[in-house]
């Protein structure tokens, strides 16, 4: 029997990461695929709605890491199997440009960071993620392999924040700032940060993304209203 896609299906997705239930998220999450959830909906309203509850609790010390660490494990499932079928629509489409796009050194949270990789790839750019952890040279030498138009870095830590500008900073020494568009994101990034470091633009979610990216890069499509 298909199961139907409301707000009660959005909550029990989202109590999947709060319990960590890896088997019934993953039947969730297949099942509203079945039934015909956008994959982003299932993400943002759905998973994120959960690891924000459980991140809120963490803060507060209400949990502890192997709680965060397992509703991370459950959602990670989720957002997998739901990236590749984001991913899935942008795959015949021409390419708007090339991303490299990463997690900074000292930070191994890749959720986000893959969702919003997915989320662009669906929108027709070519996007290459390097993974987490990432160091100056390795986004240096990734922009030159491929000849990016742009680089994106995610960071939700506070500590390493200041790597961004550093890349940055190498970026203006070696000459390669003025052809490359930088976008940053993460829930410690705010647009005067982004600012204060030079980047050229602050995603708040996988869609700003998508919007931030095509102004820099001067793509035009229509857009749904809000
Ligand atoms: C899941 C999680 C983990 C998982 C990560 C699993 C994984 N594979 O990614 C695990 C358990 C491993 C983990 C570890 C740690 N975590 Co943690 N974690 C979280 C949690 C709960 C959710 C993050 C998440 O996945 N959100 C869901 C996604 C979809 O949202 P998002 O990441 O924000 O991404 C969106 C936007 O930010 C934006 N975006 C993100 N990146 C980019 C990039 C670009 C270019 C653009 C344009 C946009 C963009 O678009 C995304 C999609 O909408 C957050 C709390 C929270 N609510 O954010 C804490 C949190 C980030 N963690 C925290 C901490 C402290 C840690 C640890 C240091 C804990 C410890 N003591 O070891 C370690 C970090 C170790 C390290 N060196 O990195 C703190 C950070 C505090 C701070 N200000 O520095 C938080 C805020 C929890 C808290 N309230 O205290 N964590």
């Amino acid at each position: 029997m298909s199961i139907e896609i409301n707000e009660e299906y959005f909550e029990k997705l989202a109590l999947t990461v709060i319990d960590g239930e890896e088997e019934e998220c993953i039947k969730l999450v297949n099942d509203g695929l079945e039934a015909g959830v956008d994959p982003l909906d299932a993400v943002e309203k759905g998973l994120a709605r959960g690891i924000d509850k459980v991140g809120e609790d963490f803060g507060a010390g209400i949990i502890f890491l192997p709680e965060l660490a397992m509703a991370a494990d459950v959602m990670k499932q989720g957002t997998a199997i739901l990236d590749e079928r984001i991913k899935e629509v942008g795959s015949t489409r021409l390419s708007h440009g090339k991303i490299i796009i990463g997690t900074i050194k000292g930070d191994i949270h890749d959720i986000g960071k893959s969702v919003v990789a997915a989320v662009l790839q669906a929108n027709g750019y070519d996007v290459v993620d390097i993974g987490i952890d990432i160091d100056i040279d390795t986004f240096i030498d990734a922009v030159k392999e491929h000849d990016a138009d742009a680089l994106g870095m995610s960071t939700l830590l506070t500590l390493p924040l200041m790597e961004m500008e550093n890349v940055i900073k190498r970026m203006q020494e070696i000459g390669m700032r003025d052809k490359v568009k930088v976008i940053v994101g993460g829930c410690p990034v705010t647009q005067e940060f982004a600012d204060e470091i030079g980047a050229d633009a602050v995603g708040f979610d996988a869609q700003d993304a998508v919007f931030k990216l095509d102004r820099l890069l001067g793509i035009n499509r229509p857009r749904k209203s809000a």
